[in-house]
Formats: C-alpha cells, structure tokens, sequence
C-alpha cells in the first residue's frame, strides 16, 4: 500500500517526507494549496479537522500531526531505513525529550518569525518590530542551548541522527528565506550539525521540491 500524504510543498508535510524517505517507505503525494484555503474544504476536513497539513492515508488508516506520523513509522518499519529511534529504551527517551524541545521551544519562535516576517510579506502586511525582535531572543536562548549540546554529541539524542534531529529541518530552512541563518552559523557546534543533517540526501531531495511561500 502506498502512503499518501497531503501538502507536500509546506514546511510541516516535509517532516514527513523526510521520514518517509529515510524508512524507504513508498509514498505518493496529494496537492492542498492552503494559500488558495483548500485545507479548509469540506472533504479535506473529514481527514484532518483542524485544517493544517500534513495528514496522511495508509490504506484505511489515517494519521495527521506531522510528529505523530514521524513516530508511528519510525515504530513501524524501526528494523527498515535509518533507525531514527534509538537503540535502546534510554536512548528513545532522549529522542522524545529533543522531540519535544523542538516542538515546545525550538518551533514555536521560529514559526512566529515566519509569520510576521515571509507570511507577513506574503500578504502585504508590515511585520511587528517587536514579535521579530522577542522571538529572535527566544530562538537564540535555545541554540545557546543546543551549542552546549552539541558540543558534547554529535547529534541532539546522542551520536546517531534520529527523529529529533529531524525535526528541525524544514523550519530550520526557513531561516536561510528569512536572511536569520546567522543564528545557526555563529554557533560553531549547532553550524556542524546543521550542515551535516541538511546534506543528507533525503532532505536535499525533500527541499528541492516547490516551496509556494517564497513565490
Ligand atoms: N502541529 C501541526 C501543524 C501543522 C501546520 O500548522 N501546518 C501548516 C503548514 S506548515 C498549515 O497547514 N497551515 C495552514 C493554516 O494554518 O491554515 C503538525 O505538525 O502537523
């Protein structure tokens, strides 16, 4: 069966697409433009109520936040692809604990950049000074953070990429469209991770594909 998933060309889909490529699961994708409000149509809210991208459909299962999907394959095919779990039990809490740095810190200063900043010229609107400016504090308290990290182990769960490195990627992109790369590369240990996790060839392939917000 191969697996659909909706949105393909926004950020919260390509967590997914990432996945679905390092797992060598087949998958196909399914066109919703939420710039047009196709995520708010009537059939498209019968698979996700909350009208975001991604879902996906896997046979008669259907599965929608882009982490929970992450998870569900990376148990599932977890002896198929890069193991992006962990080996052990200790290890898997540690993915799960950077999972939800990412989730709960990490995104949601870059997600208020994105929008006073590339949505906010997207649509015309004059970006808040200060949003930008507190989120950008934000943000940099947690890449002190991650330098720390970082300088201790290769990856944020340990020395294996894993879910949670991940997780960062499509967002973490957004910073480049944004002119705030600076973030990432005056920090010496969170610029290696970010140039190794960014050359892998699964996000190279998922990042070349259409990006509608710069457009
Ligand atoms: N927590 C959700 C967030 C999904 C999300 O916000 N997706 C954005 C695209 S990256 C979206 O569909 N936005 C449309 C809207 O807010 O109307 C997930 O990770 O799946």
């Amino acid at each position: 069966m191969v697996v659909k998933v909706y949105g393909p060309d926004f950020a919260s889909p390509k967590r997914v697409l990432v996945c679905l490529i390092e797992k060598e699961v087949e998958f196909e994708t399914v066109p919703i433009d939420i710039l047009k409000g196709q995520n708010k149509d009537p059939e498209f809210l019968k698979l996700q109520p909350f009208g975001v991208v991604p879902v996906i459909q896997d046979g008669d299962y259907t599965l929608f936040e882009s982490r929970a999907i992450m998870r569900y394959y990376a148990e599932k095919y977890k002896s198929q692809g890069t193991d992006l779990l962990g080996k052990t039990i200790e290890e898997r809490g540690v993915v799960e604990q950077w999972l939800e740095v990412e989730a709960q810190s990490y995104h949601p200063a870059i997600d208020n950049l994105v929008i006073e900043i590339l949505l906010g010229r997207k649509r015309g609107i004059t970006p808040d000074a200060k949003v930008i400016e507190e989120s950008e504090k934000k943000l940099a308290k947690v890449l002190d953070i991650y330098e720390e990290r970082l300088s201790k182990s290769k990856y944020l769960a340990g020395d294996f990429f894993s879910l949670a490195d991940l997780s960062h990627l499509p967002f973490t992109k957004y910073l480049a469209d944004m002119g705030k790369m600076y973030l990432i590369e005056e920090r010496k240990h969170v610029k290696a991770w970010w140039d190794d996790i960014s050359n892998r060839p699964s996000w190279k392939k998922v990042s070349s594909s259409r990006w509608p917000l710069l457009e």
